[in-house]
């Protein structure tokens, strides 16, 4: 099955594929084989602008046709026919999904239950939305005002690679739903499943022109798109430093912008645990999805009085995770995206050491793996809190870790990052862990790490960005809100 091809693909504008401008494309690489096995298209600022019509030309078009108009109920229907042929094409879009960015098959079969989900969850919310419209306000005698929920018009949706099909799907679902039209420009390091995502909403007859795709590099398709004149509003998910470029670029036609950046989050541990499943979340929290998790709990702060014997089970647990092609049976551990960010995390490990810390496990490619961008579950001791592999994003399946001994000295380490995404404590002590929950972050798990469902919103503080996505208020992030106020006297006022 590793054969299953990669669909040969156009970008998607105005409801049909079409060549990019340009006539360029960029390989897609396996990262496990680090063989090229496909071809996206790369679009360029003509594509964009292109896109950016043919969503314009969707807001607002007669004869029934019109997005933005049709009642939440109109396009619920559609979200919903999205959903079941994700669910249908679930098989296959895993697989893509796997070859496309490393990520285990499960798990990659999990994004694609909580894609459809997604689409299932706003599909609800757009016809809530209907029901939402209208509320009155009291205003003085003589005066009636009631509100609209408008959809705030053409979006630019920005996403990255580590859940390329289900990053898109957190920003494409409200969008819809809300009765915006979109231009998505995913990750040029796995495009894949948003073509694909393009093929469903060709086969389920989405109106031409509500979601156009245009893959290509950030610099050459995603910059156009966040500084375009005709865009209304982007959302992004990736680096710090392309969010601030984000920022900027957006601010001279002063689009509003939603960013979920990066994290260094924390896990606390203390010391009334039971062990092994500790160790298990916490792994779970730093190496899943290989460790390319923007909420990744990639600092573990463990209270002195375990410390020992809570690393010595972790190294041990570590070499048990199974590493291998992401196809394989039971692959728990896979290829990183890329050779780029291959070569990036072995950096943040030889620095670390060169600045004094331990790596007592992990770091290098497993030896049974000859080739693919594979690093093998890390564990860095000795860590001090000047330390780069303290206070940078890795993005990789490396953990670093330091003691505490009292609640108030976890807290302050774990407030001690310029990111605030998430964070994860672990204790038997219920009050505890709420009262370690003031930790400043868009989400903090209790006795868990990771879990993340469509119905809690989520979203970062501080250099992780701001907005909340997904949620009650998940589509309010898509709506603007308009005062409609009427004079009902026939006196002159
Ligand atoms: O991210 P970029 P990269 C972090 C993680 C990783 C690092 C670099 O630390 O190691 O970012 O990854 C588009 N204008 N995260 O380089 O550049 C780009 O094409 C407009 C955290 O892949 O942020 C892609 O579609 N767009 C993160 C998207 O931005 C631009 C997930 C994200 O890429 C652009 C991924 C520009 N000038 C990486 N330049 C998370 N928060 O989950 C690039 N892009």
């Amino acid at each position: 099955m590793g054969s299953l091809a990669i669909p040969q693909r156009q970008l998607f504008i105005d409801g049909e594929w079409r060549a990019p401008a340009l006539g360029r494309r960029l390989p897609v690489i396996n990262p496990s084989t680090e063989a090229a096995i496909g071809e996206i298209p790369a679009g360029t600022a003509e594509d964009v602008d292109a896109a950016v019509a043919a969503a314009r030309a969707a807001l607002k078009r007669n004869r029934g046709r019109d997005w933005s108009r049709a009642s939440g109920a109109v396009r619920a229907k559609y979200l919903r026919a999205i959903a079941a042929k994700i669910i249908e094409r679930k098989s296959d879009l895993a697989r893509l999904e796997a070859l496309d960015c490393g990520k285990p098959l499960d798990e990659a079969a999990w994004d694609m239950d909580d894609v459809a989900g997604c689409f299932e969850f706003f599909a609800g919310h757009a016809e809530a939305l209907d029901k939402r419209q209208n509320a009155q306000v009291s205003l003085p005698e003589n005066f009636k005002c009631h509100l609209r929920k408008e959809p705030i018009g053409v979006v630019g949706l920005i996403t990255p690679w580590n859940y390329p099909l289900l990053m898109a799907t957190w920003k494409v679902a409200p969008a819809l739903a809300a009765g915006c039209t979109a231009v998505l420009k995913p990750s040029e390091l796995a495009s894949v499943t948003c073509l694909e995502l393009a093929d469903v909403c060709k086969e389920v007859g989405l109106p031409s022109g509500v979601l156009n795709i245009v893959t290509g590099l950030g610099p050459e398709a995603g910059a156009p798109l966040s500084s375009h004149p005709d865009v209304d509003k982007v959302s992004f998910t990736g680096s710090y430093e392309t969010g601030k470029k984000i920022m900027i670029a957006a601010a001279p036609t002063v689009k509003p912008v939603t960013l979920e950046l990066g994290g260094k989050s924390p896990i606390v541990v203390f010391d009334d645990v039971d062990i092994d499943k500790a160790v298990e979340w916490t792994l779970f929290g730093c190496f899943w999805t290989n460790g390319q998790i923007c909420s990744a709990t990639s600092r573990l702060l463990i209270h002195s009085k375990i410390a020992k014997e809570f690393v010595e089970r972790m190294v041990a647990w570590s070499k048990n995770i199974k590493v291998s092609d992401p196809l394989e049976e039971g692959c728990r551990l896979g290829p990183v995206v890329s050779e780029g960010q291959y070569e990036k995390i072995k950096k943040f490990v030889a620095n670390a050491k060169s600045e004094g810390a331990t790596i007592l496990t992990g770091g290098v490619r497993p030896k049974h793996l000859e080739k693919g961008f594979y690093i093998e579950p890390t564990i860095i001791t000795d860590v001090s809190t000047s330390m780069e592999i303290w206070r940078e994003e890795v993005f990789g399946p490396v953990l670093c870790v330091k003691e505490f001994s009292s609640d108030d000295e976890a807290i302050e380490l774990a407030n001690d990052t310029h990111y605030g995404l998430a964070g994860a404590v672990i204790s038997g002590d219920r009050e505890r862990c709420q009262r370690v929950s003031e930790v400043n972050a868009g989400c903090i798990w209790v006795n868990c790490s990771q879990p993340c469902f469509c119905q809690a919103p989520w979203g970062g503080n501080k250099r992780s960005g701001f907005g909340r996505e997904l949620g009650e208020g998940g589509i309010d992030n898509y709506l603007t809100i308009k005062q409609v106020t009427e004079y009902t006297s026939d006196e002159p006022w």
